[in-house]
């Protein structure tokens, strides 16, 4: 694990196996930790990310997937996606990075976890609270009464309608579209609060939520970037930690623990 230390615009890498005694200090005087992941936080649990070598983008335009217009046009190939992924994510397991996060919960006096991940794996490691930016894939609801839907999907027995008569939809955020107000509220006033803000596996690429680690960087928290190669926020964070998730934030348990 490579580990860059540094602040606004200047960093320099040196091969470490450790945690930087200036981060360790941190992490032990730390009163609110925010953690906000994206998809890389998955990556080792075998869910494809967006925008990685193997990203779904790649080879699909998320516009016409991930969007109200893409759903509108093609309800079918929409569904078909969101069933497809589905099926991934219920065969996949949480690795060590979504559990030293849930373990984390208990190690500071406050502390905040906020996901782009629509993956439900946060939950299923046993975090009590995630901030759902982008909704979760394992939930529907009705386009037009916002009723959520808990049968089962079965696209063979035709697409699933509500009875208010309006078209059921996985209840995730397309883009083009508002983010849950609360949910991102609370984000935000975590981003604002917190004095030790980590900014896990994620692209920095799509907002709101690639503005988090920036507020809570402007309210004065000390950000560390844990990613497998740098981003367009590695250059402002206090710490990058470049190497995979499940291998870092295990690390930074120890740290905690004093091991
Ligand atoms: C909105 C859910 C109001 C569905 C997704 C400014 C302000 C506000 C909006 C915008 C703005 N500018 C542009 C916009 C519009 C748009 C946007 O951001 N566009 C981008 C392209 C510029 N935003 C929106 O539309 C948002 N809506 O703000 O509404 C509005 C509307 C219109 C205009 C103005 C305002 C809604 C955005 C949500 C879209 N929904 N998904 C689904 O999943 O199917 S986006 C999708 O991207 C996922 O949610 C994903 O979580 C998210 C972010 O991607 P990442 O998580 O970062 O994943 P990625 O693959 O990119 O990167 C993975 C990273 O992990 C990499 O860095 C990699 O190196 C690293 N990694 C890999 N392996 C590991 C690892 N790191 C550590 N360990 C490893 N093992
Ligand atoms: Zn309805």
């Amino acid at each position: 694990m490579v580990l860059a230390c540094g602040g606004s615009g200047s960093y320099f890498y040196f091969m470490m196996v450790e945690i930087p005694q200036i981060l360790a200090d941190k992490i032990k005087t730390a009163q609110h930790v925010v953690v906000s992941t994206g998809a890389g936080v998955s990556a080792e649990s075998g869910v494809p990310t967006f925008r990685g070598e193997d990203g779904i983008w790649k080879k699909m335009n998320p516009e016409e997937l991930a969007s109200i217009d893409g759903f509108m046009r093609n309800p079918d190939l929409v569904w078909e996606w969101y069933q497809h992924r589905r099926k991934i994510v219920s065969e996949v397991q949480p690795n060590p990075g979504h559990f030293a996060i849930a373990e984390m919960e208990n190690l500071f006096p406050r502390f905040t976890l906020i996901t782009q991940n629509v993956d439900n794996l946060h939950y299923r490691a046993g975090s009590s609270e995630v901030l759902e930016l982008h909704g979760n894939i394992t939930r529907n609801k009705c386009l037009d009464c916002n009723t959520f839907y808990d049968e089962e999907i079965d696209l063979e027995a035709g697409l699933p309608t509500c009875s208010c008569g309006g078209r059921i939809r996985p209840d995730v955020v397309w883009f083009g579209e508002m983010l849950p107000t609360r949910v991102l509220e609370a984000a935000f006033r975590a981003a604002e609060d917190a004095d030790l803000f980590f900014t896990v596996g994620t692209s920095a690429l799509i907002q709101p939520a690639a503005s988090l680690p920036q507020i809570a960087l402007r309210s004065g928290a000390f950000v560390v970037e844990v990613n497998i190669e740098p981003t367009p926020m590695t250059g402002h964070v206090g710490a990058f930690l470049q190497g995979k998730s499940g291998e870092v934030l295990p690390r930074v348990i120890e740290i905690i623990r004093g091991q």
